[in-house]
């Protein structure tokens, strides 16, 4: 049996404010050709199919072309979790049209799927002979032998409906979240047998594993990271999603990974190459995994000129990361204006940001500091700030007294000391 594993695709997604979406149709007919040419007979996508619960409409119609490409009519398994990005409810949406082509969107952790809702044997097509809750068996028609599927989408908390532990210490957060996974995990893989292709499919973030930036803020207060050990129930491969880094987990007693995502999604992927995974896997013998590398999304670059604007020009002039998304951080001496940022936007339209630095006002700004008196300093920054204006004396005394209520609030009885107030 061929599998192949991929995830994180989180249609929809914005790169600051710019469209991702041209990238991610080709994406897709990249994954299309790869999962013909390699003959695979069964699509994993380990959840954040969407990069958010309520997608663009253009976000959707390409995932169900994707299924529906994918799925071959029928005839090639595929299978789709819920991650943390996914509304669960809205990704299963579809699965009346999509279980009559072979398709599974599965979207809450413990969701009972039923058998038989597949089309009928003996028409050529993928038939879901036995399933419940977290399981399915499903007899490929390209495939001698069957597949059986533990699937645990986005396991937190709330999706669980449970409350695994009133405590806030992370490490017995981590240990009653680990015992969970692993328990479900272990009740869903009692269905595993000899005579399949046994596999695990999930949506969650392993201890260990290495983040970016593109998946860090959705980490927070939703669910912890889960022990290696908790992968261990019987599967020869366990395909996840959640990191966009593609890796294997150290230390798993199986082959575990992460496909990563199809795109970079954020400057911190730089320099990583994007993949999806080819499982190859017999009832019984340990599988064997190789990554097939992506080219659909365009490269994120940071470019870092300390020589200004003439050397960004002369990087511009010669096609450097032609078709890259560019992070410019450039040295400069006074502030760009509109004219210089125009002329920089014009030529490379996937110029995302362009950051000036001022490396000797920086320097200037030191040495002033060492040597001039604070309200001189104020006066300057004051200046600096509206273009000129001379502060008013009360301001600067104000400004004095905030900074240092003792040596100058004297005059100001009501706030005088009142910064120290309570410091005991
Ligand atoms: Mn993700």
């Amino acid at each position: 049996m061929r599998i192949l594993h991929t995830s994180d695709w989180h249609l929809g997604r914005m790169l600051e404010g710019r469209s991702r979406i041209e990238e991610q149709v080709k994406f897709v007919d990249e994954l299309c050709r790869i999962v013909e040419d390699e003959a695979v007979d069964l699509v994993l996508i380990a959840g954040d199919v969407f990069d958010t619960v309520n997608p663009p409409a253009i976000a959707e119609e390409l995932f169900y072309e994707a299924l529906n490409r994918l799925s071959a009519g029928g005839k090639r398994a595929v299978v789709a979790i819920a991650g943390n990005h996914d509304n669960p409810e809205r990704l299963c949406a579809a699965s009346p049209l999509a279980v009559r082509n072979g398709i599974t969107l599965c979207g809450l952790p413990k969701e009972v799927l039923m058998p038989g809702l597949l089309a009928q044997p003996n028409q050529g097509k993928v038939v879901r002979v036995a399933a419940g809750q977290g399981w399915m068996e499903l007899h490929i028609p390209s495939c001698s032998d069957p597949a059986i599927i533990a699937m645990l989408p986005y396991p937190s908390e709330s999706r669980l409906n449970e409350v695994l532990s009133e405590s806030l210490d992370e490490e017995i957060l981590r240990q009653e979240y680990t015992k969970r996974v692993q328990q479900l995990f272990a009740t869903f893989g009692k269905n595993f047998r000899p005579d399949a292709v046994n596999l695990g499919v999930s949506h969650l973030f392993v201890r260990g594993g290495m983040e970016s930036e593109s998946e860090r803020p959705i980490q927070l207060g939703s669910a912890p990271t889960v022990e290696v050990e908790a992968m261990s129930f019987g599967a020869q491969y366990v395909a996840l999603g959640h990191l966009h880094r593609a890796q294997a987990v150290k230390g798993a007693l199986v082959p575990t990974r992460y496909s990563g995502s199809p795109l970079a999604y954020s400057f911190s992927e730089t320099g990583y190459a994007k993949s999806v995974i080819l499982v190859e896997g017999f009832p019984g013998q340990a599988v064997t995994t190789r990554e097939i590398f992506l080219s659909a999304g365009y490269p994120l670059v940071k470019w870092q000129a300390k020589e200004g604007l003439t050397q960004v020009q002369g990087w511009l002039d010669e096609g450097k990361d032609l078709n890259a998304w560019i992070d410019l951080e450039v040295f400069v001496t006074s502030a760009l204006n509109s004219q210089d940022i125009h002329t920089l936007r014009r030529q490379r339209e996937r110029l995302v940001n362009i950051r000036p630095v001022f490396p000797e006002m920086e320097q200037i700004v030191a040495e002033a500091r060492s040597k001039l008196p604070i309200d001189e300093l104020f006066r300057k920054f004051y200046q600096d700030r509206t273009g000129g204006a001379e502060p008013e004396q009360e301001l600067v005394s104000l400004f004095l007294a905030l900074i240092d209520p003792d040596k100058h609030g004297g005059s100001n009885e009501e706030n005088g000391g009142s910064l120290q107030g309570g410091a005991a």
